[in-house]
């Protein structure tokens, strides 16, 4: 396995683990961080022995947002040749499920971050926000896209504009966050969910996620003609087979693909 220095990495079983660890900063995203990230998960995600990844930071903080002390001297031409945060592209292209695992803030690219991943899980400590408009700047990696499209236009709207922060029960609410669960709980909560979807055929869950990303990017009728591609294809995977048998004759699965 790769040297990483600002993030924790291992497997264990067929799950993926990516720890921030900047805790000085509240883990916050600098160019190192988004670089080893994108890498681990790229990593995980070139080995069919993960079905899962789960992203994680410190009880105290997921990620307080992209780092500014890095980018408070940054010019706009230097951010737009540099492509500055561009590693993140590769990470959110992941086909592997990735679950964030939150506590504490997940604020500005925290949030952002966590909104890249599948699923977020909460502690019932964890704050989302996107506080950019405090500092003289917007959301820059999704935020005032993905939030839209996880909350509502108004919501996000309140949320982008105000940069008002608020807690895992609203998050929950609001359809950001699909569980809360006790913080002391929240890694074992992953680790289960995370289990779960890695014991699935690969190929289905492979196939699952890019449906599930198709309809963020496109209309419906495009994506209901990519479901029904997807759906059928599956037909001619052994997986499908061993399923549905495995239904009949009454008996867990034993997928070959896995
Ligand atoms: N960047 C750099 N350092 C940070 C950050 C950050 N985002 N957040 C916290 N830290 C550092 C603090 O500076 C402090 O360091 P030090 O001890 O050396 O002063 C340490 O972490 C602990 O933080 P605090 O003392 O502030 O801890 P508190 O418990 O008092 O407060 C907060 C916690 C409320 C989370 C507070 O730290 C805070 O407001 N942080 C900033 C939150 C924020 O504004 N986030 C958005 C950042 S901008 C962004 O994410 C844009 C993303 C898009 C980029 C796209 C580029 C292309």
């Amino acid at each position: 396995m790769a040297e990483y220095e600002t993030v924790l990495v291992e497997q264990r079983g067929r799950v993926g683990w990516i720890t921030l660890n900047r805790p000085d900063a509240l883990n916050a995203l600098n160019a190192q961080v988004s670089r080893e990230v994108s890498h681990a998960a790229a990593a995980f995600d070139e080995d069919p022995g993960v079905g899962a990844i789960v992203v994680t930071g410190s009880e105290r903080a997921f990620a307080a947002g992209a780092d500014i002390k890095e980018m408070e001297d940054m010019t706009a031409e230097r951010m737009l040749a540099t492509d500055h945060f561009g590693e993140w592209n590769t990470f959110a292209a992941v086909r592997t499920p990735v679950i964030a695992a939150v506590s504490g803030y997940a604020l500005g690219g925290g949030c952002e971050l966590a909104m890249m991943c599948d699923i977020i899980l909460a502690a019932d400590s964890a704050k989302f926000g996107q506080p950019e408009i405090n500092l003289g700047v917007i959301p820059g990696m999704g935020g005032t896209q993905r939030l839209i499209r996880a909350v509502g236009y108004y919501k996000a709207a309140e949320l982008i504009l105000s940069g008002r922060i608020m807690d895992a029960a609203e998050a929950e609410r609001s359809g950001l966050v699909s569980r809360v669960v006790p913080a002391a709980d929240l890694l074992a909560e992953a680790s289960a969910l995370a289990e779960s979807i890695a014991a699935k055929s690969l190929p289905s869950v492979y196939a699952a996620k890019a449906a599930l990303d198709t309809a963020m990017e496109t209309t419906l009728a495009e994506g209901l003609a990519h479901e029904k591609t997807a759906f059928a294809a599956l037909f001619d995977t052994a997986d499908q087979k061993e399923g549905m048998s495995a239904f009949r004759e009454k008996r867990p699965p034993e997928f070959r693909h896995r």
